[in-house]
């Protein structure tokens, strides 16, 4: 969390490598065409938009020994940690427009190194339909978004627990879950295993989003570093037709807004991942313009009479 408003650099990932549906390549785009950099450049921030960073095609293959394109994620991913870790090290806040899930390694990796560098503690909140738990020897698709926080855990292949240096590159300690419905089950042992922090949609039924946020935002100084995943699909299918892997069950428009809201009370993000927007299975572009919503409210716009 920061006290000052930080300059921002955009950039998107135009790659669906990680995804059991194609499409989420196109999300960068129609992010860009919902207006998210200008919805930034309105609220007074310093936003620019790098355009998007290179990696290699998709070859729609099945998965090998349990992964899909596993070279693929490799090269997308490293080509994110880098253009984070530059926009951190240059001080700005990197905003990095998926694509799909798997990308979050890439990001959460330049994250971790930098957080370890400036003797900053590390907080993610990781708000998404599913864990992406997984590993090679439980996926049920092979499908390396349903991954990436396992991987930064330490559990996956060398090659991307690895990427930044030794890893693990964070602790389950470090991660807080929010709008989690759909846990393979091999992988939730894993995740029971490893003890994450899951607020998933019973807990936030029960005791509603309020306190849930005040639950998953605790414990944050001005020395912590906060990290929000921002996985589409945690939003209901109902509002967000436009994703991949689509979950009944999740969070509505109000609930959704006061999580960003909250986030931004409590001090805002200093990084963000938007991803899974597909827009082949969107309706006119809903799914894209409701995230910039969002993340509006995350940047401190509120729906009510407060700003
Ligand atoms: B996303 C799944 F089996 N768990 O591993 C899998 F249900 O980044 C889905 O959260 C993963 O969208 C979804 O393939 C990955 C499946
Ligand atoms: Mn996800
Ligand atoms: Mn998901
Ligand atoms: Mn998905």
């Amino acid at each position: 969390m920061s006290l000052k408003p930080q300059p921002v650099s955009v950039f998107g990932v135009p790659t669906d490598v990680g995804a059991g549906t194609r499409g989420a390549s196109m999300g960068p785009e129609a992010l860009r065409v919902a207006g998210l950099v200008e919805a930034l450049a309105a609220r007074g921030i310093d936003v620019a938009d790098r355009g998007d960073v290179a990696g290699p095609r998709n070859p729609w293959m099945p998965p090998v020994e349990g992964y899909r394109h596993l070279d693929e994620v490799v090269a997308w991913n490293r080509a994110v940690m880098e253009m984070s870790a530059a926009e951190l090290a240059a001080g700005r806040m990197p905003v990095m427009l998926g694509g799909d899930h798997c990308l979050a390694m890439g990001s959460i990796t330049a994250v971790a190194r930098h957080c370890r560098a400036q003797g900053k503690r590390l907080r993610v909140l990781w708000l998404d339909a599913h864990a992406d738990f997984n590993t090679s020897a439980i996926t049920p698709s092979g499908n390396v978004h349903g991954m990436p926080v396992a991987c930064l855990c330490g559990l996956g292949p060398d090659a991307l627990v690895n990427l930044g240096g030794q890893g693990p590159m964070i602790s389950p300690a470090d991660v807080r879950q929010i709008g989690i419905r759909s846990v393979d089950p091999e992988e939730k042992r894993l995740v029971r295993e490893h003890g994450l922090d899951i607020y998933d949609m019973r807990y936030i039924d029960e005791v509603g989003m309020k306190q849930v946020m005040e639950e998953a935002l605790a414990g944050l100084d001005a020395d912590t570093h906060l990290h929000v995943s921002f996985d589409v699909d945690v939003l209901d299918p109902s509002i967000a037709p436009g994703t991949g892997t689509r979950v009944p069950g999740g969070l509505d428009y109000r609930e959704a807004q006061l999580m960003m809201e909250m986030i931004a009370d409590a001090g805002g993000a200093d990084s963000l991942d938007v991803v899974e927007v597909n827009p082949a299975l969107d309706k006119r572009n809903r799914t894209a313009r409701l995230a910039v919503d969002l993340v509006e409210s995350l940047f401190g716009k509120s729906t009510l009479m407060r700003d």
